[in-house]
Parts: C-alpha cells; sequence; structure tokens
C-alpha cells in the first residue's frame, strides 16, 4: 500500500508534521498542507518549525518523497487525507472547532470517489459524524461512507517523549462503516510498529482519547489536592505518592505541581463536559478536576508569599523570578501554559517579575538563568527544564535568593534548606 502511494496531511504541528514524516519514511509520496507560509518556507529548506530532535532527523533525510504546500488542489491526486489541525477551546472552555471546519470545507472541494479522509484531531464523541462528515458531503455531493470513506483515529502525540513516539504508539481507529475501518487500519498497521484497535463506531474512537486525557487530568487533580492537605498536614506529598507507587497494582503515581499546561489534557476534558451538557450530563467529577488543576498557580503564588513573609517581605516590591515558561521540561511550546497564570497574579500582586525560559527566548525578560537569578528576592521554579534542575542551590544563595518555590518539586529540597533558602514545594 505504501510505496508511492500519495496522501496528504493538513496540519504540520506537533502530530502532523511527525504523521508526515513518518510516511514519508514508509514509502508514502507525501504533501503537507499548512496556512502557515512561514512554516512551509521552513519545511521545504529541511527546517524544524520548532524544537524536536526526531523531526530534525528525518528533515535530514535525502530519499523522502515529501513536499509543503499552503493550498488543497493536492488532495484530488491523494487516496488518504489526514487532518491534524488543532482544536482548542474559546476562553469559556468551550470547543473551538474551526480549524477542523476550515480543512474540512476545503478538503471537500477536491475529494473524489475512493478517498479515505482520516480525522486525528481530538474531538469529543459525534464530531466527526455529526460535523465533519456534513460539510464533506456538502460541497462534493459526494456520500461518505459509499463514495468516499470517514475514520477517526485520535493522535497521542506526547512532546519531548524520547521513548514513545508516533511510529510506536498503539492507536484507536474507527470508521462510519466496515470498509472504511479496514482501510483507515490498513493505512496505520502500514506505517506503525505499534499495535492497531479497531473500534466499534467513530463514536468509540473519540471518546477513547476524551477519556484517556480526563483520567490523566483528575489523577493530576488528585495528586494536587493532596498537596494542599499535605502542605497543612506537614507530610511531604510526593514521598507518600512514591511510596504508594511501591504497589505493584492498582496505582498510577501522578504529581502535583504549580498547574496544568498543554494542548491536551487541560483542554481534552472541557470537550467532553461540554459534549454531554448539551446531552444533558453534567460532569460534576470532571469539572472539580479541572477547578483544582486551575487552582494550582493561586496555590503556587500563595507558597511565594509565605516565603516572603518567612523573610519579612511582601511580594509587592519584591523582584520574582519565573523560571521556564513552556508547560512542560524541555520542550518549547506553552500553549495553556500555567506560568502564564503565575506571571499576572506576580503583576497584580505589585512584583517586579523576571522572566527566563532557555526554550522560549520571546517570552523571556532576561537573557540567561544567572541574571534571573542575581539580585532576585525569589524564585518560581515553573518547568522543570534540565538547566533549572542542574542548578546547585548555592548559586542562589551567592546570588543573594531568599526564597524559592519549586512549582514542579524537581529541586532538592534539604539542599536548599541547607543553603539557607526558605524553600516552598508543592506538597511538600
Ligand atoms: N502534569 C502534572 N502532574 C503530572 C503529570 C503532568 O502536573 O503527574 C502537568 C505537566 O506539568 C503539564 C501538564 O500536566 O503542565 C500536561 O502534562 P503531560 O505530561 O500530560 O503532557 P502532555 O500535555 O504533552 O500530554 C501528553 C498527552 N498525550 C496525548 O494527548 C496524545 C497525554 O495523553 C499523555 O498521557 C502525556 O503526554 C504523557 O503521558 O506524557
Amino acid at each position: 500500500m505504501n510505496t508511492g502511494t500519495k496522501i496528504v496531511i493538513v496540519g504540520l504541528g506537533y502530530v502532523g508534521l511527525p504523521l508526515a514524516l513518518l510516511a514519508a519514511r514508509k514509502g508514502y509520496d507525501v504533501t503537507g498542507i499548512d496556512k502557515d507560509d512561514e512554516k512551509i518556507k521552513l519545511l521545504n529548506n529541511k527546517t524544524a518549525p520548532f524544537r524536536d530532535e526526531s523531526i530534525k532527523k528525518s528533515l535530514a533525510l535525502k530519499d523522502l518523497k515529501i513536499s509543503y504546500v499552503s493550498d488543497f488542489s493536492t488532495v484530488k491526486d491523494s487516496e488518504i487525507v489526514v487532518i491534524c489541525v488543532p482544536t482548542p477551546v474559546f476562553s469559556d472552555h468551550t470547543p473551538n472547532l474551526e480549524p477542523v471546519k476550515v480543512a474540512a470545507r476545503n478538503i471537500a472541494k477536491h475529494l473524489r470517489k475512493g478517498q479515505l479522509v482520516i480525522l486525528e484531531s481530538t474531538v469529543n464523541p459525534d464530531v466527526t459524524e455529526s460535523i465533519v462528515l456534513p460539510l464533506l458531503e456538502e460541497e462534493s455531493g459526494l456520500i461518505g461512507g459509499k463514495d468516499f470513506y470517514l475514520a477517526h483515529a485520535p493522535e497521542r502525540i506526547n512532546p519531548g517523549d524520547t521513548k514513545w513516539n508516533v511510529e510506536n504508539i498503539n492507536r484507536v481507529v474507527g470508521s462510519l462503516e466496515e470498509v472504511g475501518l479496514e482501510k483507515v487500519s490498513a493505512f496505520y498497521e502500514s506505517i506503525l510498529t505499534g499495535s492497531v484497535h479497531k473500534m466499534a463506531s467513530l463514536k468509540e474512537a473519540e471518546a477513547v482519547k476524551v477519556v484517556e486525557n480526563s483520567f490523566r487530568d483528575i489523577n493530576i487533580a488528585f495528586a494536587n489536592e493532596l498537596a494542599r492537605s499535605f502542605t497543612r498536614l506537614g507530610i511531604d506529598v510526593v514521598n507518600v505518592i512514591n511510596g504508594a507507587a511501591t504497589k505493584p497494582f492498582a496505582f498510577m503515581a501522578h504529581y502535583p505541581g504549580c498547574g496544568v499546561g498543554g494542548h491536551c489534557i487541560p483542554v481534552d476534558p472541557y470537550y467532553l463536559i461540554e459534549h454531554a451538557k448539551k446531552n444533558g450530563f453534567e460532569h460534576d467529577f470532571l469539572m472539580l478536576a479541572r477547578r483544582i488543576n486551575n487552582q494550582m498557580p493561586y496555590f503556587t503564588v500563595e507558597q511565594l508569599t509565605q516565603g516572603l513573609n518567612d523573610v519579612q517581605k511582601s511580594v509587592r516590591g519584591s523582584v520574582v523570578a519565573v523560571l521556564g515558561v513552556s508547560y512542560k521540561a524541555n520542550i518549547d511550546d506553552c500553549r495553556e501554559s500555567p506560568s502564564f497564570e503565575i506571571i499576572k497574579l506576580l503583576k497584580e500582586k505589585g512584583a517586579v517579575v523576571r522572566i527566563f525560559d532557555p526554550y522560549v527566548a520571546q517570552e523571556s525578560t532576561v537573557g540567561s538563568l544567572t541574571e534571573a537569578l542575581t539580585g532576585a528576592d525569589a524564585v518560581i521554579m515553573a518547568t522543570a527544564h534540565e538547566e533549572f534542575k542542574a542548578c546547585k542551590a548555592k548559586v542562589y544563595a551567592d546570588l543573594s535568593v531568599r526564597v524559592v518555590v519549586d512549582g514542579r518539586n524537581a529541586l532538592i529540597k534539604d539542599e536548599f534548606m541547607k543553603a539557607g533558602i526558605i524553600y516552598k514545594g508543592i506538597g511538600r
């Protein structure tokens, strides 16, 4: 099925670009489509548009049949079209399906008989059938499940993960009907080393993704609630979670932190919450977990306030360095990062805020860790980048830092306390 088969990948971000390069490595003739002309230019120059070692390596490969364009006309020549555009939420947490709708309308203009359209973007159950299918049919005049095939294969990319990648992660797939299901399974089986699990319907495939990420969100919320409780009880929650994790079954460790960021975990539960609400069901538990996780930036600033009070200082007028803007360690993605909420709260309280993230120059107000620490009254480490974890307590003490809030419990508490620095973790 691979050699020379033409496929189109719509959306060349963290999800679409790894998939496009993997399919090209597996012998497909790939066209990547993206609306960002800058990104198209970078890719045509074999330059990665974002930091990712495996992307860099794949772009350097010589004999890949892959091109990058911004128009959709190549869709008509392809066998398979995969939609990998973002599915964010609006500020009121309702799903923003505009990118998916725009992609579907553009594909429909060039859709022809026999093609397979796959949606990889994370959506709530029913979106593929009730929103994407009509858009494809209206513009093309073709009938889904008969003239063309429609499937959903929720993405499972984990940015920064060196173990699990686009090729070896197991996938689930669902389709409108049997032929489409066989076709989508055959496609993923032709490029993955991971397994391909067939679901009984599109809705089940859509539900798998929102369930797996809601599972992670509620477990993080559990850890965060424990952290706030154990702070009052004088118990180190990280030690307790690690102790519980020695149980070889029925426990999965999640850890507290200064907040839950990224384009998946804090977003996907709202897709399920809003869809269920429209169908008369309130996901109280998922909503509570979202509230607990959204509270963590406030709790982090509370920890800072107490730390400064311990050295007879107030937040107002203090120089506070926020280390880390990306939502998780050692990547440059800042989407939904709790750091932004922390910075906003600090400014509202009158702190003089410095920002440094080695991966995110455009959000940094200083150019180095030393510059961030020099003369800072307090530091909040919001992202556990390797550079921050490697910085010894002595460096902080020598630069007269008085208080450190360890937003990812990634520093060595005793080392900081021995250096005479007020250490506040999240639950420790
Ligand atoms: N976080 C915590 N405590 C934890 C784990 C994460 O506070 O125990 C925070 C992180 O700091 C980050 C946010 O939650 O701000 C999300 O972290 P994440 O590790 O879940 O990273 P993501 O957003 O890249 O999640 C991806 C997801 N993959 C897909 O949606 C395809 C998720 O399903 C994976 O479980 C996750 O990677 C993973 O396991 O690393």
